[in-house]
């Protein structure tokens, strides 16, 4: 069946619904957001696992267009997180247009019809739609990355991933191990560690932790954020601002964070009696170099009886047991991979094919994994990304990016329908110029120069995935739809004089 759309969304997460509500907004209503879970909110409604919470206030983390006066504290937990998407997709009224437990397989560009053929896997069959415009919403933390260990497909234990927590699995008692110590392990473990027989951690590389400061919101100032016109949105521009003021520190001057270094050895010190457990989870990297995490329970845990962190490293897994590169056995009746995500090889780019049928793969083969402004790329006529290739940030929210990508793309919509353009890509010099700007940027951050290795960077070493200046200059450079640095595709009459929105 091919049904001809105006817009087709991929992913149902807070990227891909704040696309649908700010097209519906614009009256762009023809659009399908397609979604392979149950219900929307993305990596939200993927990563359930205990103590899965927000490390970016929530007050910062949320859409700007639907503040949430109800927060219980200012690093809200993920079910209030996944009730609050739910929400606020179901008061913007495009859950009508969410086609889910569906699969996106494959998204072809049709020179002739100037037209994305995307075909979408569901339970009821396939359906191929028609449509002009892509927008591809999964950001990297989509897909599960599970590590290259021998033997882990024969581990005779259970095995699962932390982004597909098995919530019938029962760790009372048991012997648990955990690979990896990064943002989802160390909100993992204080909550496993009282409950388990046995928990192994299993570290390859120390991360930071600073003590997390948590605010738990009383009646009284949820009462206020309801009632006193602009206290929220004060509270909103003061968090947005005081993280702003980070970004040099991990641009230009990472000595600016040696307090935040001083804080993080002293969450040690307090966490952790064992001097010889303080020295294995002092990371030996600039602080800053890999996300910092946040947690007052993470070294408590590590330092309790029955917790052992392992840093040998893993030779291999055989039947039950770990074997580590010192030789040790150690057996495990559940073994918990909280090893990241594909960020650098995003799944989308081996299924979309633009012009000419070049696979998004094989050009990022040659380029890198790059986009003009994180958002479009030439060849790929039409196609959107939210949360693109450098859109990730180390300091902020996230939902202040995407809405920014989404301004961007709405800014794109209008003006192709007021100049009734097929087509538009950037130019191949409006990537270039971007992209070696941004990597001459790259060069001067902690993230390079840290001494460390992280999902930021490709196989070349090459960080394709953060945004090196503020968030203030990326909304300031997407703020409007630049046709210029566009390659416009022929309109109907031919020449027409280019109004922008
Ligand atoms: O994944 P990670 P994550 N053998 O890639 C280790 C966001 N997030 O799911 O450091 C042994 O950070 C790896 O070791 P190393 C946030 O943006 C946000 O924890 O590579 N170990 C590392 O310790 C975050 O950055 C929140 O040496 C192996 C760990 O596994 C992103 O998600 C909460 C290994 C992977 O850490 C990803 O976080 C949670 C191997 N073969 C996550 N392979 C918020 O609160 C990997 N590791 C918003």
């Amino acid at each position: 069946m091919a049904r001809p759309v105006d817009h087709v969304i991929v992913g149902a997460g807070f990227g891909g619904l704040c696309a649908a509500i700010k097209l519906d907004e614009d009256g762009e209503r023809d659009f399908v957001v397609i979604d392979r879970g149950d219900e929307v909110g993305g990596t939200w409604r993927d990563n359930d696992y205990p103590g899965a919470a927000c490390d970016v206030p929530s007050q910062l983390y949320s859409y700007s267009f639907a503040p949430n006066s109800e927060w219980s504290m200012s690093f809200s937990p993920q079910p209030e997180i996944l009730a609050y998407i739910h929400r606020v997709a179901e008061w913007a009224g495009v859950l009508d247009r969410v086609v889910l437990r569906t699969t996106v397989t494959a998204a072809d560009w049709d020179e002739d019809r100037q037209r994305w053929i995307v075909t979408a896997e569901g339970t009821a069959g396939t359906t191929t739609y028609v449509a002009r415009t892509l927008i591809v919403g999964p950001g990297p933390l989509s897909e599960p990355r599970l590590p290259d260990i021998p033997g882990i497909e024969s581990f005779e234990g259970e095995l699962f991933h932390s982004a597909r927590w098995r919530h019938d699995v029962d760790l009372t008692g048991k012997r648990v191990a955990v690979i990896g110590t990064g943002a989802s392990a160390i909100q993992i473990i204080p909550e496993i560690q009282p409950i388990a027989g046995h928990l192994d951690v299993y570290q390859r590389t120390a991360p930071w932790v600073i003590p997390r400061n948590e605010h738990h919101y009383t009646p009284l100032e949820k009462l206020a954020f309801r009632h006193v016109p602009g206290l929220q949105k004060a509270a909103r521009t003061a968090i947005y601002w005081g993280r702003e003021l980070y970004v040099p520190a991990f641009t230009k001057a990472p000595g600016l964070a040696a307090p935040a270094k001083t804080m993080a050895l002293r969450n040690i010190r307090r966490g952790i009696k064992d001097p010889e457990l303080r020295r294995k989870v002092t990371p030996t990297y600039e602080i800053g170099c890999k996300r910092i995490l946040i947690s007052n329970r993470y070294y408590p845990a590590l330092d309790a009886d029955n917790c052992d962190l392992v840093t040998e490293g893993i030779e291999r897994i055989e039947g039950n047991a770990i074997i580590g590169r010192d030789g040790t056995r150690r057996e495990v009746d559940v073994l918990i991979v909280a090893t990241g995500f594909e960020t650098t090889d995003i799944p989308a780019a081996h299924i979309v094919r633009g012009r000419g049928g070049e696979l998004m793969a094989d050009r990022f083969a040659r380029t890198g994994m790059a986009a003009y402004k994180g958002s479009t790329i030439p060849g790929f006529p039409n196609l959107f990304f939210v949360i693109g290739p450098n859109t990730g940030l180390g300091h902020s929210s996230m939902v202040f990016i995407i809405e920014s990508q989404v301004q961007y793309i709405r800014d794109a919509l209008r003006t192709i329908r007021v100049n009734e353009f097929a087509t538009v890509e950037p130019t191949e010099a409006a990537f270039e110029e971007w992209n070696a700007d941004l990597q001459r940027r790259m060069s001067t951050t902690v993230w390079s120069t840290g001494g460390c290795s992280s999902w930021y960077l490709d196989e070349h070493g090459r960080n394709t995935t953060l945004w090196p200046r503020t968030t203030f200059m990326f909304r300031h450079l997407l703020h409007t739809f630049d046709v210029e640095r566009y390659v416009v595709g022929a309109a109907e009459p031919a020449e027409l004089e280019v109004v922008t929105a």
